[in-house]
């Protein structure tokens, strides 16, 4: 009743919110590099120019992009096998048309795989983390454009050649299927980069610019196999099982066509077909969208090696008195708090059963290996004066999902690859912009506005998780 030995504990960052350096070496500014600073309360605003006015806190990451020796040496005592993080789509083709790619930027990468390879851990990499090049924005309208397609698949294709005996792990996009809550201008902008559209069109434009995403996916999948056969390539899913609020029918088959309506990516990238009922409902909605017989061929060729997914909390959700005949599920309006969950400062309700469910519910639909790429809660840390910190209630957090894990594999017999905590450093929060909400095992000394001595101190979960690697995991009788 043991893990396999080769299972994969690692940590988990995204280039944007730890390398810093914004602009050096050739790097072009990309979508997060228009994002200011925001707050739970406040939303980060995504700003065309980029003025001096506003705190811009992806520019300065934590550093890494000069640090990246001594936190991959912190990394390596941490014990870990495995570390994910995603390549800046800017440092390697700064306008993201251009002809030729930036040569400063591989060798960056060259310089972190070889760093982390030497170290003896693997990279686990990430394609487009939430970050694509502003220019796409400006000049083609984001991923609403056909021609991204062969701007993405020229990008993984540079770094699959270059990479091909330095990474073996790849993810295509990440969190693909957040902006199935379509209504959310962040979630619309990370993902694909658009912006300024209606409410009311970008029900239409996110399920074009999705389609055009999973095209790009699925190509990526086909050359990055004729690159290399041994690549795995997965896709990345944002993972919040979503529950009836009630055992009313209607809130059941609410919540089913919830999952249904932010899961339908997953069909698509492992199962290489778009569902009945989506079919149905983009053909009845007369939005015309762009979806030709030769893409539905690749969709069907370019499924994915395993998935890679984050998880942080279920969500829950009920009918309304008067459902339209789609059941449509509008994020914001038909979510409300499950009152046997607590929550996180940030109101994300924990959930680690929720994480088996998940993995369970993953498994039964796609039958593929599974990669837990994100996990971990965001909390406000404090430094005693012997400058450490006690984070126990971070250490709970991660040890309560990680048993709800094994159990996955061990009475579950469901095929899991890795598990790398989010933020295994503390950065810069996609969701908030702000440093505050710390998730790292390290800490980094820095503010919300960027200011800081930048020094790493280490967490007691640091401590924990070292222990943790070394055994293999917990014992489920402990
Ligand atoms: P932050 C929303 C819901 C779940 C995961 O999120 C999300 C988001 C986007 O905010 O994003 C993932 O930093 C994402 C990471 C992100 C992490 O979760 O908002 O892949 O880039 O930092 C945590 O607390």
């Amino acid at each position: 009743m043991a893990l396999k030995s080769d299972f994969l504990w690692g940590g988990a960052v995204a280039a944007h919110q730890v390398e810093g350096a914004w602009n050096e070496d050739g790097k072009g500014d990309s979508i997060a590099d228009h994002l200011t600073s925001g707050s739970v309360n406040q939303g980060r605003c995504i700003t065309p120019i980029i003025s001096r006015d506003n705190v811009y806190p992806n520019h300065f990451g934590i550093n890494l992009y000069h640090s990246y020796k001594n936190d991959i040496k912190l990394f390596a005592d941490l014990g870990l096998k495995c570390f994910r993080t995603s390549i800046a789509w800017t440092r390697i083709y700064p306008n993201g048309d251009d002809d030729v790619p930036n040569e400063s930027g591989l060798d960056f990468y060259d310089n972190l795989f070889d760093e982390l390879n030497k170290n003896g851990i693997e990279p686990i990499v990430t394609l487009s983390h939430f970050e694509m090049p502003y220019g796409l924005v400006k000049k083609y309208g984001g991923w609403k454009n056909r021609k991204l397609i062969d701007f993405f698949v020229k990008f993984a294709q540079t770094v699959f050649k270059r990479y091909k005996h330095k990474v073996k792990y790849w993810m295509t996009f990440n969190e693909i299927n957040n902006q199935s809550d379509f209504q959310s201008k962040l979630a619309l902008y990370s993902n694909s980069g658009i912006m300024g559209c209606s409410l009311k069109d970008s029900e239409k434009i996110m399920y074009q610019a999705a389609h055009y995403e999973l095209v790009a996916s699925a190509r990526t999948v086909i050359t990055g196999h004729e690159i290399n056969p041994n690549f795995k390539i997965g896709c990345m899913l944002a993972m919040a099982p979503i529950y009836p609020s009630t055992p009313n029918p209607k809130d059941i088959f609410k919540a089913e066509r919830a999952n249904q309506a932010r899961y339908w990516f997953g069909d698509i990238q492992c199962l290489g077909i778009y569902p009945e009922w989506l079919k149905i409902y983009q053909k009845q909605s007369n939005w015309n969208l762009d979806i030709t017989q030769s893409d539905l061929d690749i969709l069907k060729k370019g499924t994915v090696d395993y998935i890679g997914l984050s998880y942080y909390m279920s969500m829950t959700v009920e009918a309304d008195n008067h459902e339209d005949p789609y059941y449509t599920f509008y994020e914001e309006k038909n979510k409300i708090k499950n009152k046997y969950l607590k929550e996180s400062e940030w109101g994300w309700q924990i959930d680690p059963i929720g994480l088996r469910f998940s993995l369970n519910w993953l498994n039964d639909r796609y039958h593929k290996p599974l990669f837990i790429v994100e996990n971990g809660l965001g909390a406000r840390d404090t430094v005693s004066n012997k400058n450490e910190i006690h984070d126990q209630y971070r250490i709970n957090y991660l040890k309560a999902h990680i048993l709800e894990m094994e159990k996955a594999i061990i009475y579950d017999g469901i095929d899991i690859v890795g598990y790398t905590p989010w933020g295994i450093i503390d950065l810069i929060s996609a969701g908030t912009g702000e440093m505050s909400k710390r998730y790292g095992l390290i800490y980094v000394d820095q503010n919300d506005k960027g200011y800081g001595t930048g020094k790493r101190l280490l967490k007691d979960s640091y401590y924990w998780y070292q222990a943790l690697i070394k055994n293999n995991g917990i014992k489920l009788e402990e």
